[in-house]
């Protein structure tokens, strides 16, 4: 066999094997049997692929209720008013109750329009924070008060300190591993840490912000870090060659 026939199926066979493993598709989300936590009111939208909250109140969450590590979650999220300025967002890692569970822990994406003074200073921008307490109308949820157990872990890279717009529609993209945790808003990776995460579900938060609209949303499994098997490395010289010969193609 010729070297340049050898190495061009070899690497077509390595491509093949990576392209499998990383190639999957998102599925819609039903969200009637997801649950609501707190003093919201979440309403499905027809086609239960859409829900919109409606209430200036409380810390709410509406939630999966399912372990989601190694899952990601897509979709839009929309303000729908002009009123008021306050947090709209997510919680990853999150067991059913957990707004009132003194033993919680899970983490909250929330991303507030505006400034604004009230249980302390209440930043705008998206940020991500641990809670491992009670969630309630208090420090911890308006300005993440660590001797309330919220602690903020990070702020966006871009959104950090720049508050939504209203009636603006924004992509999200959440991937949620046991040590991995990403966000990207209209395709741009604003937060990402690494630790080691609790388990638990994918929710929606809304505090002190009604008209809130989660549309669209889809779930993907994330593709673990496959080990690449010694045979595949063995031929990654190949690979090379052939990745070589192309450039050297053109
Ligand atoms: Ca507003
Ligand atoms: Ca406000
Ligand atoms: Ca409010």
């Amino acid at each position: 066999m010729k070297k340049t026939l050898q190495n061009l199926l070899l690497g077509g066979f390595i491509l093949g094997a990576i392209s499998t493993t990383a190639m999957a598709a998102p599925q819609p989300v039903d969200l009637s049997s997801w649950k609501a936590n707190g003093n919201g009111n979440w309403v499905l939208q027809s086609g239960n692929n859409a829900v919109q909250q409606g209430i200036n109140g409380t810390p709410t969450v509406f939630h999966n209720n399912k372990n989601s590590q190694g899952t990601a979650l897509s979709g839009q999220i929309t303000v729908k008013t002009t009123a008021d300025d306050d947090y709209i967002g997510f919680v990853l890692g999150y067991n059913n109750n957990d707004l009132t569970n003194s033993s919680a822990d899970y983490l909250l994406i929330d991303w507030k329009q505006g400034d604004q003074t009230y249980y302390g200073a209440g930043q705008k921008g998206l940020a991500i924070s641990q809670v491992r307490d009670v969630l309630g109308d208090n420090s911890g949820a308006w300005s993440h008060d660590p001797s309330k157990n919220v602690t903020e872990l990070a702020r966006a890279t871009n959104l950090g300190d720049t508050g939504w717009l209203d009636n603006t529609t924004y992509d999200f993209d959440i991937t949620f591993t046991s040590s991995l945790v990403e966000v990207f808003v209209n395709g741009i990776k604003e937060l990402s840490i690494t630790g080691a995460f609790s388990n638990g579900a994918f929710g929606f938060y809304n505090y002190s912000q009604q008209s809130v609209l989660y549309a669209g949303i889809e779930e993907v499994d994330v593709p673990s870090a496959v080990p690449v098997p010694g045979a595949l490395l063995m031929f990654a010289p190949a690979l090379l060659g052939f990745i070589g010969l192309r450039r050297k193609a053109k």
